[in-house]
């Protein structure tokens, strides 16, 4: 089993240091003795660690044989494993923080056959996208819910892409920052990295585009880092 080792069998009812009913258990919160299932008690010493339900016999067992300290070891260390886990949970550089978040535009582009309603662009399928009407002037915005840390934001051009323009960034949806910026841009698959901002909206402000259509976009990722 996960840290602590094979099942044990049964060390016999006159083993050294064997385990006596009923004992505490770890946090001392609780007295366990011999459990029955059915017609049958189960007594660690001559069954062993026989099914899930002993995890408590057997861990008296190893404090009776191997001393309080291994015992405390051994929680210190699920306890250590625990934390390590909560600290990468934390930084999430792989987590896209758009996804199927509420998003908004200035325009999109109306069609008789298709949406290009502002989520096909959060919704993880690089088969829809999003597209504005016609004009060099229009945003794209996602809004995350609540601030997070934004570090990072790829972008998924479809034909129609920006040649010039902004990751803006708000805490409040009113006031904006310039986070990065080009008037390089020709499409495809761009990345904007920048130092990690705490924002709750994220928005992609086109300025100037690279074809005669709008601007369009499959796919948009808002990372921590
Ligand atoms: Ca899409």
């Amino acid at each position: 089993m996960n840290g602590v080792g094979g099942w044990p069998g049964p060390r016999g009812a006159d083993a050294p240091n064997k385990v006596t009913y009923p004992f505490k258990s770890v946090d001392g919160g609780s007295v366990i003795d011999r459990q029955t299932t059915g017609e049958r008690t189960w007594d660690l010493n001559t069954d062993g660690a026989a099914h899930y339900g002993l995890v408590p016999d057997w861990i008296e067992d190893i404090r009776r044989v191997g001393g309080q300290d291994t015992v405390d070891d051994l929680f210190r260390g699920a306890e250590s494993y625990l934390d390590t886990w909560a600290a990468s949970e934390k930084h999430e550089p792989g987590v896209d923080l758009a996804a199927d978040s509420a998003a908004s535009a200035s325009s999109s582009e109306w069609s008789l056959f298709t949406s290009y309603q502002p989520h096909r662009a959060v919704d993880g399928d690089r088969g829809t996208r999003w597209a504005s009407d016609w004009s060099d002037d229009q945003w794209y915005q996602v809004d995350l819910g609540s601030p997070r840390t934004v570090g990072r934001v790829t972008l998924d051009w479809e034909r129609a892409y920006a040649k010039a323009y902004r990751i803006e960034l708000s805490t409040d949806g009113t006031t904006w920052r310039t986070a990065w910026s080009t008037s390089a841009g020709d499409g495809g698959l761009d990345t904007a990295r920048f130092a990690g901002t705490p924002a709750r909206y994220v928005r992609v402000h086109g300025l100037e585009r690279g074809t005669g259509w709008g601007y369009s976009l499959r796919e948009v990722g808002v990372h921590s880092g």
